[in-house]
């Protein structure tokens, strides 16, 4: 298992498999919202600008920026070798607000809301399609994010 110990440029991950806990990012910037799947971690990394995804290869004990760009990219997910992510772009001319991705092997799930309400859809990476799923309370929404 993976998580988060401390906050701001404080903030590090860790990772324990049975021998003793060991920080996996170590360093003087933020490492936050880590999760892991195999041998595989990821968690977002603030780069002195906005965060980036950082993705830990758990066998060979090395770290790979994934995204070098100046948006904020933010709560990473992977299953099966595959991450999604969030990304705040700014000025992307996208109505819609997509948060919370969820990954399981190749099925990716998220919310879409316009500030008022929300719905959940999936992505399927085989044919690039967006579909909505179903309409998604308020509230069901506010535990997706408290799950996370
Ligand atoms: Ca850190
Ligand atoms: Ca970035």
């Amino acid at each position: 298992m993976v998580w988060q110990r401390g906050a701001g440029a404080s903030a590090d991950v860790w990772q324990w498999d049975g021998s003793p806990p060991r920080k996996i990012a170590n360093n003087a910037v933020a490492d936050e919202s880590p999760d892991v799947d195999g041998d595989l971690v990821v968690w977002q990394a603030f780069d002195g600008l906005d965060f980036g995804i950082v993705s830990f290869d758990l066998i060979g004990q090395d770290a790979t920026t994934l995204t070098a760009n100046g948006a904020d990219d933010v709560r990473p997910v992977v299953s099966a070798g595959n991450i999604v992510y969030q990304q705040h772009s700014g000025a992307s001319g996208d109505p819609a607000d997509d948060t919370s991705p969820a990954i399981s092997g190749e099925k990716v799930i998220f919310a879409r809301g316009n500030g008022t309400a929300a719905e959940l859809y999936r992505y399927d990476p085989r044919d690039l399609t967006i579909g909505a799923c179903f309409a998604l309370a308020d509230s069901k929404l506010g535990e997706m994010s408290e799950q996370r």
